[in-house]
């Protein structure tokens, strides 16, 4: 069991309750809410399931390495309301928040990251509303990823609903960064933190050069491919006109 502050305390009485009956209904409303979210997250996962297994098909490398999916919990979102000055309230889940509902896309290459995103941008039903870029715009700190927040319609037994999802869309490599630094930042606020970030800024910009270099491997094994392809085909068609002769 984890132990809250009296803080986390007040954050959470806030969004659920006063006396018992109004803390049964803010959770049926909250539950409502978090089952939307979860049902937006498996439309947008099963859309990039599907990118990756067709491009698969076609004997192109897989573009996405792995896929992980989260809803906020319940003392994150209310956190974050907070920190924003916004009523603490299950209304104003819906209202305020872009990131409740999150998928984490995890791609071998940065060219994968790119693809990726304008694959799932061009699909009709996808609104995309927002985007951080912070592979070209890098943080301070050196977080790299691609950020975007979409709109996906979600149909219900009698409506349909626009949900949103934050996409975040970042390599192998940035990815492992990112989870230590998480850690460092939610675990350690300490004086000592400060040549730690010092030391994972330094990090995330090796990181960073290293897929660089990647990338600019993987263009060259793919040019020398396909002109070892070519050259077979070129082999192949005189060998057959030769016979024909
Ligand atoms: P958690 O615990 O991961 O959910 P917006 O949502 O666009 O209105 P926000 O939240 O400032 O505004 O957007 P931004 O900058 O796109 O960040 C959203 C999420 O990206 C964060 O959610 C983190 O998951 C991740 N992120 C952003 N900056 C960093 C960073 O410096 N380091 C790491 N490790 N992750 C980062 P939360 O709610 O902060 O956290």
């Amino acid at each position: 069991m984890s132990s809250l502050s009296t803080e986390q305390n007040e954050l959470l009485h806030d969004f659920f309750a006063d006396d018992a009956s109004q803390f049964l209904d803010r959770m049926a409303q909250f539950n409502e809410l978090m089952m939307k979210y979860n049902s937006a997250i498996r439309e947008v996962q099963t859309k990039l399931q599907i990118l990756n297994d067709e491009l698969s098909l076609r004997g192109r490398a897989n573009p996405i390495d792995s896929i992980r999916t989260r809803v906020k919990k319940p003392l994150s979102i209310a956190e974050k309301l907070r920190r924003r000055g916004k009523e603490v309230s299950v209304e104003a889940i819906f209202e305020n928040l872009n990131d409740v509902a999150g998928i984490r896309v995890i791609c071998p290459f940065i060219d994968d990251i790119y693809a990726v995103a304008d694959m799932l941008a061009r699909q009709d039903d996808i609104t995309v509303l927002a985007v951080k870029d912070y592979i070209k715009n890098p943080k301070p700190n050196g977080y790299r990823s691609y950020h975007m927040i979409v709109e996906v319609p979600v149909f219900f037994s009698n409506y349909k609903q626009p949900m949103r999802v934050e996409v975040q869309i970042r390599t192998v490599a940035m990815d492992f960064w990112a989870s230590l630094e998480h850690q460092m930042r939610y675990k350690n606020n300490s004086e000592a933190s400060r040549s730690i970030c010092d030391d994972l800024k330094k990090c995330a910009d090796t990181i960073a050069r290293t897929d660089e270099e990647m990338q600019r491997l993987r263009h060259q094994i793919d040019q020398h491919t396909r002109s070892q392809e070519d050259l077979a085909a070129a082999v192949q068609t005189s060998e057959s006109s030769a016979g024909k002769r």
